[in-house]
């Protein structure tokens, strides 16, 4: 262990002992209780970056209405928690630009596939594309269709990609459209999607979708935020104007990384980094689980969250959270109020993931720092008591999805072979060339979800959100839809459950989509089922 190293860790135990009891001013609640508590042998994981601020992502911006943008992904050099190495990523990066759009926007993301021989994950050309995950758009060409492939323009290294288990590569082929967008070349393709003038503003994510190949890619470091902007100033305007961080967790096996070591986590590329804030100053932190495999319960010593939204979907009003539990591909939107001067771990906790499941420890992803003059936060706490205000703007509103009557029930099954190498959705694994359930535009469908396996699973669906109506025997909150849900696994054979209210009523959706196991080695391994929706059914009197 370095100096540097050992300084960094006396720090981090000694705030732990120190400042975990602290209460946020004004928040009327009691102080943390976390279950994963930190001990003398917690430590940051991988390489501690003592001096480092966890550094903020680029943006890129529609402007007059339009956003324009390539997202090229090909191997370059990257430093992710302090190894230097060569990754297949976008543009360069391993926290490529935030997507930044408003309702109403057109949008062109030309994608082009250079994806390569690297360091890690990746030993030659492979097949992919770009899936826009919370998008409530069309899925169909030139929009967010999942199952249009693009080869790689890559030619050094051994051909690699087929596809597992003898499956086609292709369901859809890629087409060209007289207005430019679709296929421009073998490796280019143009998506071209408008935002609705009614979509939900909130945190989304862009990353590749092309079965067979989504971990390894994702592992990469494929991954990147998408926002449709507008959410603080519509809904609570009071908080405007409040610093805004968006923090990308991601997982990755580094460069001499052993099987079944736990993947290392990083927060926007760094472990052990620093952010910075005033004694009662409150932030806005948009957060994403952008990486492939692993669960983030996110938890700052001696702080709390209000959650404002969660997958891009708006709370009614913010409800207060100890930790952020994020399975991979969720989002959340939250406030955070630095308490009294100190240095603040910030971790995710252990997340037991089933006896099957991966191992997912306690680990310390970086630190809090809080230093200088103090804030008055009295009015925004105050304002964060209440509910969000001009929420019937979007679509679907969460009052009539509550109650819309059912139109069909199902039971979709989770289940994995004996050997925890294949995985299945009612007991069979992907075909990109099968429809599995056939709805209509308008209905509404009550979905039980049953896991079988001993580990969790993560449910997504593409195009829509859904309302969560029981987990286990527990009702949660129903306080607004979600895109992703984390799928409790079986205890003494009896299987976990996770029943949803699923409405299919957006007519842009009509057309063919998946749902799947959010945990792209699952995905990647037979864990996903298609949708087809068909246009709404007029009745004639
Ligand atoms: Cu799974």
């Amino acid at each position: 262990m370095t100096p540097q190293i050992k300084k960094i860790h006396i720090l981090l135990v000694v705030a732990q002992i120190c400042l975990c009891g602290y209460k946020p001013s004004g928040s009327g609640h009691q102080p943390n209780s976390f279950s994963g508590t930190a001990t003398a042998s917690s430590k940051t994981q991988g390489v501690v970056e003592a001096s480092v601020n966890i550094p903020e992502p680029s943006e890129i911006r529609s402007i007059n209405g339009r956003l324009d943008v390539t997202l090229e992904g090909k191997p370059s050099k990257v430093i992710v928690a302090g190894k230097t190495f060569v990754s297949n990523v976008f543009n360069g990066s391993y926290i490529p630009p935030v997507l930044v759009v408003q309702r109403g926007d057109e949008v062109r993301i030309r994608f082009v596939n250079n994806v390569g021989k690297a360091d890690i994950e990746i030993d030659g050309p492979q097949p992919s594309n770009i899936h826009t995950h919370g998008m409530a758009i069309s899925p169909q060409q030139p929009a967010d269709n999942a199952f249009v492939v693009l080869p790689s323009g890559a030619s050094s290294g051994k051909m690699n990609g087929s596809m597992p288990h003898g499956h086609d590569m292709v369901a859809e082929t890629p087409k060209s459209f007289p207005d430019g967008s679709g296929l421009q070349s073998a490796n280019v393709y143009e998506y071209r999607w408008k935002v609705p003038p009614d979509h939900a503003q909130g945190l989304h994510w862009y990353h590749p979708h092309a079965h067979g190949m989504v971990e390894p890619q994702v592992l990469s470091g494929m991954s990147g935020l998408l926002v449709v902007d507008g959410f603080i100033q519509d809904h609570y305007p009071e908080l405007a104007g409040l610093k805004v961080r968006r923090l990308l967790l991601k997982d990755i096996d580094l460069p001499g990384a052993k099987d079944g070591d736990p993947k290392t986590k990083t927060i926007n590329g760094v472990s052990g980094g620093i952010m910075h804030m005033q004694p009662g100053e409150h932030q806005i932190w948009e957060i994403g689980n952008v990486g492939s495999d692993a669960f983030f319960d996110l938890a700052l010593d001696g702080h709390q969250f209000w959650i404002l939204g969660h997958d891009g979907n708006i709370l009614l009003k913010p409800v207060l959270a100890k930790s952020l539990f994020l399975p991979a591909g969720a989002r959340v939107t939250v406030v955070v109020q630095a308490g009294a001067k100190g240095s603040y771990a910030l971790r995710s906790l252990d997340v037991d993931t089933g006896p099957a499941g991966d191992p997912n420890p306690m680990v310390i992803l970086g630190k809090v720092v809080v230093n200088g003059p103090s804030m008055d936060g009295t009015a925004k706490n105050l304002r964060l008591e209440q509910k969000a205000v001009n929420r019937s703007t979007i679509q679907p509103v969460l009052q009539d999805v509550i109650s819309l009557p059912v139109t069909r029930k199902r039971t979709i099954t989770f289940s994995e072979s004996r050997d925890g190498k294949t995985f299945y959705i009612d007991g069979k694994e992907f075909d990109p060339a099968r429809d599995d359930i056939t709805v209509h535009v308008g209905d509404v469908e009550e979905w039980t979800l049953l896991n079988t396996t001993t580990e969790r699973h993560i449910f997504h669906i593409h195009q829509l959100d859904f309302l969560v109506e029981k987990i286990n025997e527990n009702d949660p909150d129903a306080t607004g839809l979600r895109d992703t849900i984390d799928l409790p696994y079986a205890i003494k054979g009896k299987p976990g459950m996770v029943r949803l209210k699923i409405p299919f009523t957006n007519p842009l959706i009509v057309g063919r989509f998946p749902y799947h196991c959010h945990i792209l080695e699952h995905e990647d391994h037979g864990m996903m089922a298609t949708v087809r929706v068909l246009p709404k059914v007029i009745s004639t009197p």
